[in-house]
């Protein structure tokens, strides 16, 4: 079977050819695209937008290309969440999808949180409070008046390709909006915080198909009515089918990216205050797992410090400066990656240098200095989250699976063993594709009856690489203490 997995990530977006038979199972990539934020003046200010008809351009060459060299059997899309588009009652797209890095939500959360109580909000829902929830987005927008339906981008996307509109579940349960427990839409919510029901589209499964390509739009790409399917189309959701962990084993993830998301796989949400306190998070997962984790401000941190340096006429290249941090002598100085300061869009050298100035640690000076102070802070903050999930749950974590781009990051997957102080499994770098390419084919018929048998596929058919932790805990417990004066070394 030949499927096309579309997975759009906040930093690119690839088309891969994936292949699934009885032992098979590989992804080629066929077609990479920049994606980002694309800040657009307006009067009073500007917003920061994607640019979701470039995207939807890209995904149409991609799987075209994906095609020509080998029939396809179907597609199905992924990409980051939250974001979204409004539909008028046309189907017309009213404007173009804000970014969630826009400062449009500031103070949104803290009116919504007068009126609802975090315990309560946290109770239906089971999320983590992050600024850019779709709830807090929507009630951001100028006028909703006009709005029919909110489709998430991959339903956006999959509307686009397919006529159909809907609202696949992983996705679903980004937005503040939806009932943790009894998996529908939490109606009651939305219409308490001034958000028109109206505007929530009928849910579907992962692993649904959910319709063909419009025939006028096959026969201008030269493909078939080919079957498009609903996957875990929260990139989360999809990389986390692709963990290869082995069962029994008691292991947690870490799915690294643009954001880097750290939990465990559980089979029901964990729901108690002392996870509403620690902000974790229940996200829904394929098969109707909890994806019960925390967003690390991950590696958008140091793709941001280069963006930075290239816009001052300084470029960086990654290889060379992942070599020079591997020079700067560990934890010289340590930052709280998650601060809020980084989470916009900006020059992040200068704000690593603030909060190391502010915490009275020695200012990382050259970027070798910047990007060792980012990594060792991500190492720190996948420590102190493991550690949180495996206490919030009572379960032990004997390993640390890393999927994603970063397990390119040699560096990284190193430092992480050594703050977690458990060996890391690292790979595979496209589990993201995989797990959509898995669910596909399960979808149109490929066996695979459960993510156990998914994983076990991963495992026999890709090479993952062993960190074992340099055993320097001590290092890391001060490190620790140094950003968070509740821990003591
Ligand atoms: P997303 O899906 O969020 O766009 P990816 O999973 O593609 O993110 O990961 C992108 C990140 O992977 C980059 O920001 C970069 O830090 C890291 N990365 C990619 N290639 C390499 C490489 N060759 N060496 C080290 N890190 C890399
Ligand atoms: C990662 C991701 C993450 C979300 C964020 C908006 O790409 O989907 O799981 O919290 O983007």
């Amino acid at each position: 079977m030949r499927l096309a997995a579309v997975d759009l990530g906040a930093s690119s977006g690839r088309v891969m050819a994936g292949t699934v038979g009885p032992g098979v199972l590989s992804v080629a990539e066929v077609h990479r695209f920049p994606n980002g934020g694309v800040r657009v003046a307006h009067a009073g200010g500007s917003t920061l937008h994607w640019d979701i008809l470039g995207l939807y351009r890209e995904l149409l060459t991609g799987v075209q290309a994906a095609h020509k060299a080998g029939a396809l059997d179907g597609l199905g899309i992924d990409s980051w969440a939250v974001d979204y588009g409004l539909l008028d009652a046309s189907g017309a797209l009213l404007g173009n999808p804000v970014n969630y890095r826009d400062a449009r939500t500031e103070g949104v959360a803290e009116r919504v949180l007068e009126s609802v109580p975090a315990r309560e909000l946290f109770d239906v829902t089971g999320l983590q409070q992050l600024p850019f929830n779709t709830l807090y987005q929507l009630l951001a927008e100028r006028d909703l008046s006009a709005a029919e339906t909110m489709l998430l981008i991959p339903d956006l996307l999959n509307y686009w390709l397919t006529g159909v509109r809907g609202a696949e579940r992983t996705n679903a349960s980004t937005t503040q909006l939806y009932d943790v427990r009894s998996r529908e839409w939490a109606v009651e919510l939305a219409t308490r915080v001034g958000i028109p029901p109206r505007l929530l589209p009928p849910l579907r499964d992962p692993g649904t198909v959910v319709g063909t390509l419009l025939p006028d739009l096959a026969a201008e790409l030269a493909l078939p009515e080919l079957p498009v399917v609903a996957v875990g189309s929260h990139d989360t959701a999809s990389a986390v089918v692709g963990v290869p962990a082995e069962p029994g084993t008691n292991s947690a993830y870490i799915s690294s990216g643009t954001w880097s998301l750290v939990g465990l796989e559980l089979d029901e949400p964990e729901l108690g205050d002392a996870a509403l306190a620690a902000n974790f998070t229940n996200e829904g997962g394929v098969d109707g797992t909890i994806r019960f984790l925390r967003n690390v401000m991950g590696l958008w941190v140091l793709s941001e410090s280069l963006r930075t340096w290239e816009a001052r006429g300084t470029p960086v290249a990654l290889p060379s400066v992942l070599a020079q941090a591997a020079e700067v002598p560990a934890l010289s100085a340590v930052v709280d990656i998650d601060a809020p300061v980084f989470l916009p869009p900006g020059d992040m050298p200068s704000r690593i240098r603030r909060a190391c100035a502010e915490t009275g640690q020695r200012v990382p000076a050259t970027p070798g200095e910047i990007v060792r102070c980012v990594l060792d802070s991500l190492a720190l903050a996948y420590r102190r989250t493991v550690r949180q999930a495996s206490e919030l749950t009572g379960r032990p974590v004997d390993v640390v699976h890393v999927v994603g781009g970063g397990v390119r990051n040699e560096l990284l997957c190193q430092l992480t063993a050594d703050a977690c102080g458990v060996p890391v499994l690292a790979g595979p770098v496209e589990a993201a594709a995989l797990g959509n390419v898995l669910v596909q084919a399960r979808a149109l018929g490929a066996g695979l009856p459960d993510l156990a048998a998914m994983r076990a596929l991963i495992r026999d058919t890709h090479e993952l690489r062993r960190y074992e932790p340099s055993g320097r805990e001590a290092d890391w417990a001060r490190a620790a203490a140094r950003i968070d004066p509740k821990v003591v070394a």
